[in-house]
């Protein structure tokens, strides 16, 4: 769905709620970009030790990368500095000159971007091709974007992308202390704070919304029934926001919280359990030695 299917359907809901996709605009994806090196947000550079540790191990003979929601493709550039992956597909919402700038990086390899949503439009990957075999990336713990449901389902579709031979690497937050998860989505400089009011601004400049990012805070918190981190915006008085292009005002009590997006925190049985219910099976594991985050490898199985 698009941004205005979004916003009427989750504006109007008893519980207010805006899917995560929307963070991303040219601002949210730079403000995501800073999060990225906050001393608070241990998940990247957690991940990227990972990476830099089992690259070799991880491609393998992959001569296909695709990568979904794969951003300015930072840590991937480890995975391609092996030298095997001779054609690159990076997949983001969010478009990017990728192509440009890897071209200039990695003359041997073919770099085909696609612009779509990964809920929807997985048929966009072009075809594999005869004797490259695929791994298909999806890093930064972007899966515990997803609930639960809708994340069977997507590693159900996942699967069937794999094509003959292919894996997946899928990176995945683990459940830690809470005192190490909770500054890591409200961090001390106010990064994250932005970030997750940006969306409102995207309302604004895309549907003609009039919320004043004054009026509203942020709040993140671990909810341990759940084992997610749940970022929310909390309306700081009543008053009412008014969404021009659909026609539509939308009511905010005082202290009333609109969710935007919800970030899961896996164990290693969770994940199993997720992978055998689309089809996959767990190849190889591999977790930072505080076990605050893990690269998975599956295949089809
Ligand atoms: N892989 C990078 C970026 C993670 S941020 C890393 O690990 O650091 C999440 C990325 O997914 C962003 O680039 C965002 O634009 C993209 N994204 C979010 N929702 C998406 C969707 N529904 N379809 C495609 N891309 C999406
Ligand atoms: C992209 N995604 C995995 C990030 C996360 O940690 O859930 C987005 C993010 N939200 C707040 N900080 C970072």
């Amino acid at each position: 769905m698009g941004l205005a299917d979004d916003v009427l359907d989750g504006l109007t809901r008893p519980f207010k709620e805006l899917p995560p996709k929307h963070l991303y605009d040219a601002r949210g994806s730079e403000l995501f970009e800073a999060i990225c090196s906050l001393p608070e947000y241990y998940p990247t550079r957690t991940e990227r030790a990972l990476l830099v540790e089992h690259a070799d191990t991880i491609v393998g003979d992959a001569a296909e990368l695709v990568e979904l929601g794969a951003g300015s493709a930072a840590k991937t550039r480890v995975l391609l500095d092996t030298g095997r992956v001779r054609r690159f597909v990076p997949f983001d919402v969010s478009p990017t000159a990728l192509d440009e700038t890897l071209a200039a990086e990695y003359p041997q390899l073919d770099v085909l971007p696609v612009t779509g949503d990964f809920e929807a439009d997985l048929d966009r990957i072009p075809g594999g091709r005869a004797g490259f075999p695929r791994l298909v990336a999806f890093l930064g713990g972007t899966i515990g974007n997803f609930l639960p449901g809708t994340r069977r389902g997507f590693l159900r579709g996942l699967a069937g992308t794999l094509g003959p031979d292919g894996r997946l690497l899928l990176g995945a937050g683990l459940i830690t202390d809470v005192d190490v998860m909770e500054p890591a989505y409200d961090d001390a400089a106010g990064v994250t704070a932005a970030f997750n009011l940006n969306v409102l601004s995207v309302v604004n400049a895309e549907l003609g919304a009039d919320f004043d990012l004054s009026l509203f805070e942020h709040v993140a918190f671990f909810d341990p029934v759940n084992e997610w981190i749940e970022m929310r915006l909390r309306a700081r008085r009543a008053h009412t926001v008014r969404v021009a292009a659909l026609d539509l005002d939308v009511p905010f009590e005082r202290g009333e919280e609109l969710r935007t997006e919800i970030s899961t925190k896996f164990t290693r049985e969770r994940l199993e359990a997720d992978f055998a219910s689309a089809g996959l099976v767990l190849d190889a594991w591999y977790e930072d030695a505080d076990a605050r985050f893990a690269l998975a490898v599956a295949r089809v199985g």
